[in-house]
């Protein structure tokens, strides 16, 4: 039980306009995004500054309070809300954007602030953000970084882990540790950055990043290719980055899920007949990318059918297509969202296999696959299956395993795949994670629901 004065301590760090208690103020940031995960908290505290951040945390460990850091509350593996009934920490008050260092390519920004603020600023400048995702308006530089997000351009510039130049945080003992430099090349020892991105506020809160910056690539090709069969797409899929040197995105559609999307948003059908699996492919460059992607679907099997967009609007319309699949499965009930990664030789295996998988634990319950095929990795959302029924989870992540592939890809482990960790890190690695905790929280109050079993 928390005592009163704990929230008296907490007004006085950040003021009481900022420590929320009124339930209906709480509604939004005790539940996720899928609806699949939802808590409960006596306290939103929203500190704002890094000092701040400090006071609360360092309170919070004197007083062994639990807390959960967030941000945009856009994940996807119930890691952003309070299960266990935490405290939790908005960090949405910092939101300071610092201009774009011109010539170094680089911007620092605090951790409140949304990725699509970055992308802005840095396209200002001539300058654009590797990272890129459906969620780019309320997802937050901190949470992308808690969860090393990956999105559309992973396969050319890598997840938000290649992006980081340096961070502000502050640890589960109340230190601040800051390496805001920006310096391109700076071998001076642990990569504490590398080591906050992915850790899901498990040992500590991030306030503020150094972000390196691509060079803008004005020209831009978007295409969606339609195949006949999966295994043809899966296998396009995986050649295009090679194939192409200009890509920026090949992203796996199957018939089943473009079809949903039409008929929830009234779009018209991408082709005259439908078809069995689609990719969707993004070349950029400061050239006319569209010959050399034109040279490589004519050397792709199995295409059927090919809408290569005349424009920028239209681009976008395509794009549509994939980007939709989250919110409008969301209409179907609270999803089982299964984030996987494939070797290259069992990716289409995998794709062949899974919905079977499924139905067979659950005849019910409906398969959804679409995702990031470039980078051998695939969304499996399943609908129609209780929230807290974890069967098809189970049988899903057993056939990702016996394949050789990893139960997260991107969105991380939250408290959905915590009991799942041991099956893809080893005994030693999480004892090396648990020795972490212990050093950077000690009193374990930062986010003790998740990654960890
Ligand atoms: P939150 O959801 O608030 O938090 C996520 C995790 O990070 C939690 O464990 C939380 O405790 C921790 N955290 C948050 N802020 C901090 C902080 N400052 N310091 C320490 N810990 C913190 N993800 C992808 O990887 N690729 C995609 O393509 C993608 N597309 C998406 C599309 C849609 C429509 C939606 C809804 C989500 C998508 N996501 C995607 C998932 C989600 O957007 C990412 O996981 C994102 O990184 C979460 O950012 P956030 O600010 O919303 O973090
Ligand atoms: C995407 O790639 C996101 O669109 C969300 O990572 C995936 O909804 C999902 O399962
Ligand atoms: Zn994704």
């Amino acid at each position: 039980v928390i005592s009163e004065g704990f929230f008296d301590q907490l007004a006085g760090i950040v003021g009481e306009g900022h420590v929320l208690r009124d339930p209906d103020l709480l509604a939004s940031y005790v539940g996720d995004w899928t609806g699949r995960f939802s808590g409960s908290t006596p306290a939103v505290v929203r500190p704002g500054s890094v000092d701040e951040v400090a006071e609360v945390v360092g309170l919070c460990a004197a007083e062994r309070v639990p807390l959960v850091p967030q941000g945009g509350n856009t994940g996807l593996v119930g890691g952003s809300v309070p299960l266990g009934g935490e405290i939790v920490v908005s960090v949405l008050r910092l939101d300071h954007l610092g201009s774009v260092e011109e010539e170094a390519g680089q911007i620092t920004a605090g951790a409140g602030v949304t990725v699509g603020a970055v992308q802005r600023a840095a396209k200002a400048y001539g300058w654009a953000y590797g990272v890129d995702l459906a969620s780019r308006d309320s997802a937050t530089v901190g949470g992308t970084i808690a969860t090393n997000a990956g999105g559309l351009h992973v396969l050319r510039y890598g997840a938000t882990r290649a992006q980081l130049l340096g961070v502000e945080a502050v640890l589960g003992t109340g230190a601040v540790i800051s390496h805001l430099g920006g310096l391109r090349k700076d071998n001076t020892g642990y990569d504490l950055a590398g080591l906050l991105c992915g850790s899901e506020g498990t040992l500590g809160i991030v306030t503020a990043a150094t972000l390196r910056l691509v060079p803008q690539a004005n020209e831009r090709v978007v295409a969606l290719l339609a195949f006949e069969t999966s295994d043809s797409a899966i296998a396009a899929g995986l050649a295009l980055p090679r194939l192409v040197p200009s890509l920026s995105a090949a992203e796996l559609c199957l018939g089943s899920g473009i079809q949903l999307v039409c008929d929830a948003l009234g779009l018209p059908p991408p082709f005259p007949q439908p078809h069995e699996a689609y990719v969707l492919v993004e070349a950029a460059a400061t050239y006319d990318p569209a010959p050399e992607l034109e040279t490589a679907v004519s050397s792709l099997a199995g295409v059927a059918d090919v809408a290569v967009a005349p424009d920028d609007l239209r681009g976008a319309a395509l794009w549509r297509y994939r980007e939709a699949h989250t919110e409008v499965i969301n209409t179907l009930g609270a999803p089982h969202k299964l984030d996987v990664a494939l070797p290259a030789r069992g990716l289409a295996r995998f794709v062949g296999e899974v919905s079977s998988t499924v139905a067979h634990v659950d005849r019910g319950a409906a398969t959804w696959l679409f995702g990031h095929v470039g980078d051998g990795a695939v969304h499996v959302n399943v609908t129609g299956v209780a929230p807290d029924d974890d069967r098809v989870d189970v049988a899903v992540l057993e056939l990702v395993t016996s394949l050789g592939g990893s139960i997260s890809a991107e969105h991380g482990i939250g408290s959905a795949k915590r009991q799942w960790l041991a099956r893809t890190r080893s005994q030693a690695e999480i004892e090396a994670f648990r020795a972490l905790k212990r050093a950077w929280d000690p009193a374990g109050i930062c986010n003790p629901g998740v990654l960890l079993p």
